[in-house]
This record gives C-alpha cells, sequence and structure tokens, in this order.
C-alpha cells in the first residue's frame, strides 16, 4: 500500500515537472542578468561597432562580476542602430557578426554557468521586413493579414496605397496581427529556431502592453501562448516581459505564465530605490520596509520579480542618486541586490556610466579603458563625456562602485534565500533601519537594511526575532565595518547586515 502510495506521488510528481510555467518557477533560486547593447558594448575586429563576440571576449567580466545570465539587446538583422524592428527573425544582423559567433557565445557562456536570452520585438517587425513590403505592393499577398489595416486614418495608423496599417510606435515599426494564425505559426517557428537550433536560453519580450494596445485580458491571452509555446520547446527557458506600468497593472501581467516581468517601479528618478534614498527622507528604513511589503502583497507568489534601476529606455542611476554622493550610488544598488528575484543591470551602471535625455544618450560605449578607445557613438548621441573611472581604473580600487557591486552581489550568492526566499518586514522603532526576513523552507535570514546617511545602534532581538550570528556585512565605505556584540548592532551610514540564528 505504502508502495503504491509512494509511486503515485512519484507519477503526479514527474507529471507536475513536466506541466509548463508555473509550478517549476518559484523554488529554483532565480538566475541574475547583465543587460548588453552589443553595439557599445566591445568590439573585437577593429570596425568601431561592438559585435557577438566582443561579448564573447568579456564573459569572464561579467562572470566575475557575478552574473549568471546576459540578456542581449536585438541583434537579428535591422535597419536602425537599435534593431527593435526586425527585418529578417532567422538571423544575426552582419554589423553584429554571424550565427555562428552566436552559438560561440552562448556555448562560452554556458561554460562560465551563464545563461542567455534574446530580446524578441514581436508587436511590430521593419517597415522594410520582406512579409511588409509585399502587404503593400499587393492587397492579395499572402502577408496582407499579416498587419492591421484600416480604409480610414485614425490615430497610430499610417497612409501605404490607399490604406492605413497600424504601426504604433512609428511608421517604420508596423505592428503585426498577432491574431493571424499564420503569424502566430511565424512566431512558433521563429522561437522553435532560436530555442531548438541555435540554443538560447530564452527571451527578454519587447513592448507586451502593446500586443493589442490597451487590452489587458488579449495581451495576457497571448503572453500565455507564446509561454506555453517556449515551454513546451524547453520546459527550462526563460521570459522576462517588458510591461512599462505601475505595480498592480504588471501584478495583473504577471498572473500569465510568463515567467517574470520587470519590476518598473522600483526603477528610475520616481522609483521605490530613489526615494528611498532621497535625501529629505528620515524614514528611509521604514519606507524601504514598506516598498518590500508591497511588492510580496501586489505581486502573485508564482512570479519572479525582475527588479531594476536602469535599463535601455530609462535615465541611468547615476542621474537620481547625484554624482556628489558615491555612497548613495552605491546603497542604491545595495538595496537592489538584496531584493528577491532576478535583479537586472544594464552595461556600464556597475561604473557609474551616466546618460539621461534622448534615447542614444543612455547606450553609449562601454568605458574599458579610455573614452579615446570606446566604440562609435549610437547615431543622435550628443553627450559623449565619461565622466566616471574606467572598468581599468575601478578594477584595483577597494573603494570604487565596480567593487562594491562585487561584493554586493558576492553577499547576494553567499545566501540564495536573498534571491528565493519570502519576505516578512518586521518591525523597528529606529525609522532609518529596516529588518526583513527572508526564508524558504530550508534557509532563514534576517536582513539589517541601513539605507540612511547616519550609522545606527540597535538590538535585532527586540523585533522578537533571535538571530546571533553576523554572518555578512556590506559597507559602502571599504574601511567600514558592522559589528554584533552583547546583542547589540552598529552600522555605520548606508550598510547592510545579514544576520543567521
Ligand atoms: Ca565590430
Amino acid at each position: 500500500m505504502k508502495k503504491r502510495l509512494l509511486s503515485l506521488l512519484l507519477i503526479l510528481g514527474l507529471l507536475l515537472c513536466t506541466l509548463p510555467g508555473a509550478f517549476a518557477r518559484k523554488e529554483e533560486v532565480p538566475r541574475d542578468w547583465y543587460e548588453i547593447f552589443v553595439r557599445s558594448f566591445c568590439d573585437s575586429d577593429g570596425d568601431g561597432l561592438g559585435d557577438l563576440n566582443g561579448v564573447t571576449q568579456k564573459l569572464d567580466y561579467v562572470r566575475d562580476l557575478g552574473f549568471t545570465g546576459i540578456w542581449l539587446m536585438p541583434i537579428m538583422p535591422s535597419p536602425s542602430y537599435h534593431k527593435y524592428d526586425v527585418t529578417d527573425y532567422y538571423g544575426v544582423d552582419p554589423e553584429y557578426g554571424t550565427l555562428d559567433d552566436l552559438r560561440g557565445l552562448i556555448s562560452q557562456a554556458h561554460a562560465r554557468g551563464i545563461s542567455v536570452i534574446l530580446d524578441l520585438p514581436v508587436n511590430h517587425c521593419s517597415s522594410e521586413h520582406p512579409w511588409f513590403l509585399s502587404a503593400c505592393e499587393d492587397p492579395d499577398s499572402e502577408y496582407r493579414d499579416w498587419f492591421v489595416w484600416s480604409e480610414s486614418a485614425q490615430s497610430g495608423y499610417h497612409e501605404a496605397g490607399g490604406a492605413w496599417y497600424e504601426g504604433r510606435f512609428t511608421y517604420g515599426m508596423p505592428d503585426l496581427n498577432l491574431d493571424e494564425p499564420a503569424v502566430r505559426n511565424e512566431i512558433a517557428s521563429i522561437l522553435a529556431f532560436w530555442l531548438n537550433e541555435v540554443g538560447v536560453d530564452g527571451f527578454r519580450l519587447d513592448a507586451v502592453t502593446s500586443f493589442y494596445t490597451g487590452d489587458l485580458r488579449r495581451n495576457v491571452e497571448f503572453l500565455d501562448w507564446l509561454s506555453d509555446e517556449a515551454h513546451r520547446l524547453r520546459p527550462d527557458c526563460f521570459l522576462v516581459a517588458e510591461a512599462w506600468e505601475g505595480l498592480s497593472e504588471i501584478a495583473a501581467y504577471a498572473e500569465s505564465r510568463v515567467d517574470s516581468f520587470f519590476t518598473f517601479p522600483v526603477s528610475q528618478a520616481e522609483g521605490y530605490i530613489a526615494k528611498t534614498l532621497a535625501r529629505a527622507n528620515k524614514h528611509s528604513g521604514r519606507s524601504w520596509g514598506e516598498y518590500t511589503a508591497l511588492l510580496e502583497e501586489t505581486l502573485p507568489a508564482a512570479t519572479i520579480p525582475a527588479p531594476f534601476t536602469e535599463n535601455h529606455d530609462t535615465g541611468r542611476t547615476v542621474g537620481f542618486t547625484g554624482r556628489s554622493d558615491p555612497d548613495k550610488t552605491k546603497m542604491a544598488f545595495g538595496l537592489l541586490a538584496t531584493m528577491r528575484g532576478g535583479i537586472f543591470v544594464y552595461y556600464g551602471q556597475e561604473i557609474g556610466m551616466a546618460g539621461s535625455g534622448e534615447d542614444p544618450n543612455k547606450r553609449v560605449g562601454m568605458l574599458w579603458t579610455d573614452a579615446s578607445e570606446v566604440t562609435l557613438p549610437p547615431p543622435g548621441a550628443t553627450n559623449l563625456e565619461y565622466s566616471c573611472a574606467s572598468v581599468r581604473d575601478q578594477e584595483d580600487d577597494p573603494a570604487s562602485l565596480l567593487s562594491y557591486y562585487r561584493q554586493a552581489m558576492t553577499l547576494r550568492h553567499s545566501f540564495p534565500v536573498i534571491s528565493s526566499g519570502e519576505s516578512r518586514v518586521l518591525s523597528c522603532a529606529d525609522e532609518r533601519v529596516c529588518l526583513i526576513l527572508r526564508s524558504c523552507e530550508d534557509e532563514e535570514v534576517l536582513l539589517i537594511i541601513n539605507p540612511s546617511a547616519s550609522p545606527v545602534r540597535l538590538v535585532p532581538a527586540d523585533s522578537g526575532e533571535r538571530f546571533t550570528t553576523l554572518a555578512a556585512f556590506l559597507c559602502t565605505d571599504p574601511d567600514a565595518s558592522v559589528f554584533y556584540r552583547q546583542g547589540t548592532l552598529r552600522m555605520p551610514p548606508r550598510s547592510i547586515a545579514v544576520l543567521t540564528r
């Protein structure tokens, strides 16, 4: 009887493991991702443009920084510098290299324990894509219904041959008709090509709120379809989606079977991290606790949060932390590095690269050594001054931002529960400090975070939880320390302590 029960449980377990999506998600430790704009990252052949082989050359750097995944911004052939308007979903833009270069990159990444996901813009293609050219030339083309047409002019539509096509972003990006079965078949083939033939580990899904503009229900339906297709092809693939919205809207999207959604409310000058670190905030610890609790109760338990402070579309982090206060810039990452989920860092963020305003300014060449050696600026970039030190100059400086990033990532990975556990915010009389109990089945830590610019002294046991050991700490000042003696914890400004029982 017992045996039969056991085998029944085993079969049930196997069944659950083979189902796509939700069941497998939460128990695993999420990966942390490094976002790369290939054109501006590293040039391997001296033509002035970053390329895939350049990324391969820098994989040790990415690994040593502590990242276990890279997100490559679009690499498929495209007429634009950013390549979010694709002309061939089955290739690599010659500016960046070849499919074999990508295969080489993937195998070198895997050898270092790094996963590779590609940016996948399928809301729209390029107006130069052969599908669209055919659809425009001939109203009887088999590709006509791959796009959305109107007999009259309307907002978000553009004229072509006496009819109007939907192109919500620009006229150069015609929206694909995602209700057309042939389009869905094509997208399924695209997924199969990259996941199975090329071996990428997943996708970053671009602009998912625009699939059916303003229609959450249909967007989620499409995301479920796409996620099921991808996980059927590769059960372990990872999908992270861009729904650039407020928290409740993101939570609604996260009910879909896509693994992860970017946590936009954490990011940028108006985000949770910036607000917590604002100069006038005398209750920075309480604020951070409230934001942590808000995320915990709003996002569905099965989703993997993907917090970040900057990406290729936003102003860079130093724009809101301010160059005059390097410790604040460090602490912005300290907060990010203690968050649940899989965090995302945009190339150059770790050395404090600046950039805001027009998009090209947010996407300039990575400063490895010297400003004279960076890749060619994206067309339209106007701010080409570098106000931070290069990777070379920060590498061996224990006080550098880069060194802090490495330490923060080391702390994060020393306690997998930080990434995968649930949070419970404990009360603390000193509102400059925040106590977060982070726990999963077999691990539990108490994170004590002092985001404030003051030193603090507290008795952690006053929270009602007993943690006896100071297991790790992280300070923005490399010469500072956290002390835990006779039940009292002394923390310098902008510091983090990890206590275990
Ligand atoms: Ca090149």
